[in-house]
């Protein structure tokens, strides 16, 4: 026999399945509601009271930034239908300087959900491996289809945000669709059962007046100089692993 390095060796021996674009990411267990939560932009569910907060504390754009300047927590849980999040944020000065939500949509205030439904990792940039849903102040989702411009993706998600002073609560639902997804067709949402693993990053793009976004956070941690890859490598994001509940 040739000579061969352990992993090599292991991966003749044993079922391999490396994906070396997901290998170092880290993974977060997500568990089940027993009830869904009311989409209504309150934290008062059953399933948010026993879920983890995580910190929105990657700087993926723009410079330091302050607590007071913006501050992000969220929550992840799923039910057969559809994943739930609900994120905390703290903004000094929301903004949204364009009407048109198809318009520079990056450089208002707003949400970002990254969903890898099979986890692949790989590019998505025009193409449905993985989706970046944009969602802006005015429940407007966005992302970029294959055809290289911008369609609204309202009914993959449902969000309610809540305001108050400084402080935003957005709880949301949203569906998962795998990488067969059509755009202007009707598609079928992946049901979703424990063990399944999903690929997932949460950003916000934040505004405070400035003509182009000031800062982008995110919940990843980015190797490398261009931390903002997001939008088109879905190899940076997380690794959820759906499991019941207890
Ligand atoms: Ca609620
Ligand atoms: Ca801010
Ligand atoms: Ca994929
Ligand atoms: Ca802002």
């Amino acid at each position: 026999m040739k000579y061969c390095t352990l992993p090599v060796l292991l991966c003749l021996l044993l079922p391999c399945n490396l994906d070396a674009q997901k290998l170092n990411n880290r993974v977060t267990y997500v568990t089940k509601a027993e009830i869904a939560p009311i989409i209504d932009g309150y934290k008062k569910d059953a399933c948010w009271k026993s879920a983890t907060w995580y910190p929105l504390n990657q700087k993926w754009l723009g410079k330091d930034y302050t607590q007071k300047d913006f501050k992000g927590r969220y929550k992840l849980s799923w039910s057969k239908d559809v994943m739930h999040l609900l994120v905390e944020i703290k903004d000094d000065i929301l903004v949204d300087q364009y009407e048109d939500p198809k318009k520079l949509w990056w450089d208002d205030d707003c949400l970002e959900v990254f969903v890898d439904e099979d986890n692949s990792g790989g590019n998505h940039q025009f193409n449905h491996n993985a989706f970046a849903y944009h969602i802006a102040l005015n429940n407007h989702v966005i992302d970029l289809g294959p055809d290289e411009q911008p369609h609204f993706y309202d009914d993959h998600i449902t969000c309610k945000r809540r305001t108050k002073g400084k402080k935003s609560t957005w709880e949301l639902s949203f569906k998962l669709y795998s990488d067969e997804y059509i755009d202007d067709f009707i598609n079928q949402a992946v049901e979703l059962q424990a063990n399944k693993k999903v690929g997932f990053a949460l950003a916000y793009c934040d505004n405070d007046g400035s003509k182009e976004r000031e800062n982008f956070i995110g919940s990843e941690v980015v190797e490398g100089e261009d931390k903002n890859r997001g939008w088109i490598d879905a190899g940076i994001f997380g690794t959820l692993i759906l499991v019941d509940s207890k």
